[in-house]
């Protein structure tokens, strides 16, 4: 799973994507022969601006005019970046999806040959194996689906595109330091449409900064080697997320029946305060002593219906993989099925997905009613979730910020939004 496209497929539970430059790709009116002309316009006076900072950042002349001599737009990229998915799907159908079908078997088939290796990993940095290997089968596949995009013109596109230049550019500049360097060679630098690359869908200053030598053949080819993916994603985990050896990355809890769900999701306390106000663990699975006295958060990632969790630190190590509450549990749930752990007690709430203009609706409604949503762009992030949770304080329901169908519906006949469509812009 590439990253960026993974924080617009999960809306609610992500931040927003974002990017800087005047957005040629988002202009409605172009017909797509258009788009393409006026982004492949763009080319020229993109690579003269461009090419002084790579240079200044270290980047040779030769690897940088050799990576652009027969610049194309890859028009796939340009699609995928523009869609913000029609329906959302709810994040109890996409962690039972990642976890659907998981188990010890599946754990064994997957590691075959790699078993001594992860123990040894594990060891040295303290990065529980099952979840190394669940990390690797969300990004990847197990290794299977590491995407075939060129690397170099697919960030280009990103770029010349204008949507997201800052972070396309850092990008490049890595992905041509990479060549710079030799550490790997163009035909070797595929990844997602959005630059994710190889076994661990690292981008390329992920790959720089912690990318590193598994199998002891002196390279770091995330590509190619399964050993070089996994001690890439410890080491990822254990500096990037600072990971804490031993600990846990969440465990289910069961809340008291007059629980204030505005304490979900945002304060921390240590297990301990947890459980004196009333909360407890879900199961007798001991705790870790080195999650005693951490902060911990409580998520309730699908309302006062669904399952809760105590997220300790390590759910936040998870997090700077990708950051995002789906992602950061499925990873977890994922491991514990592999590990042969039981899954979670309570069931998922069963909701239809929300359309875009449901999501965007829902925005518009809880501006109107005065609970401010930043940006009204249909993904339901953090600050659209603290304003549905504000209202619905207001109103006396349970405050979760969890938005179903019901609850829309309720907010446009509050804010006389008809449901026939105002525009959507
Ligand atoms: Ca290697």
């Amino acid at each position: 799973m590439d990253r960026r496209f993974f924080l617009l497929a999960t809306a609610g539970f992500a931040t927003t994507p974002g990017g800087a430059g005047g957005p040629v790709s988002q202009a409605p009116d172009l017909t797509p022969q258009a788009q393409m002309a006026a982004i492949t316009a763009r080319i020229g006076p993109w690579l003269t601006s461009f090419r002084p900072k790579a240079l200044a950042a270290g980047v040779s002349a030769a690897t940088f005019d050799h990576a652009f001599q027969d610049l194309v737009i890859d028009q796939a990229v340009l699609q995928r970046d523009q869609n913000q998915p029609e329906f959302t799907k709810p994040i109890g159908d996409y962690v039972s999806r990642v976890v659907d079908g998981a188990s010890p078997g599946l754990y064994r088939e997957v590691t075959q040959g790699l078993v001594p290796f992860l123990k040894h990993l594990a060891r040295e940095t303290g990065v529980a194996a099952e979840i190394l290997v669940a990390v690797w089968g969300i990004e990847s596949g197990y290794g299977r689906t590491t995407g075939d995009h060129d690397v170099i013109s697919a960030l280009a596109t990103l770029a010349v595109s204008g949507r997201r230049l800052e972070l396309a550019e850092q990008e490049l500049i890595s992905a041509l330091t990479i060549l710079d360097r030799g550490l790997a060679s163009r035909t070797h630098l595929k990844g997602s449409w959005a630059g994710a690359m190889g076994q661990t869908q690292f981008l390329p200053s992920d790959y720089l900064a912690y990318g590193v030598d598994g199998d002891g053949d002196g390279r770091c080819d995330i590509w190619g080697s399964r050993e070089d993916a996994l001690a890439s994603t410890a080491n990822f985990l254990k500096r990037k997320g600072h990971w804490r050896p031993g600990g846990s990355w969440a465990r289910e809890a069961d809340l008291p029946a007059n629980f204030d769900f505005s304490e979900a999701d945002s304060d921390s306390h240590s297990l301990e305060a947890w459980l004196a106000r009333g909360l407890r663990l879900a199961t007798s699975r001991p705790v870790a002593l080195s999650d005693v006295g951490e902060p911990v958060q409580l998520l309730a990632p699908s309302g006062w219906r669904g399952p809760a969790f105590f997220a300790f630190p390590n759910h936040q190590a998870l997090r700077a993989y990708n950051n995002s509450t789906a992602y950061a549990l499925a990873v977890g749930l994922l491991a514990d099925a592999l590990a042969g752990r039981p899954g979670v007690r309570a069931p998922w709430p069963k909701d239809p997905p929300l359309s875009l203009k449901d999501r965007i609706d829902a925005q518009r409604a809880l501006t109107v009613l005065g609970f401010e949503t930043g940006l009204i762009d249909g993904v339901i992030g953090l600050a659209t979730r603290r304003a549905a949770k504000a209202w619905q304080k207001a109103r006396g329901l349970p405050a979760d910020g969890y938005l179903t169908r019901d609850l829309i519906e309720r907010l446009r006949s509050e804010a006389a939004l008809s449901d026939a469509g105002l525009p959507t812009a």
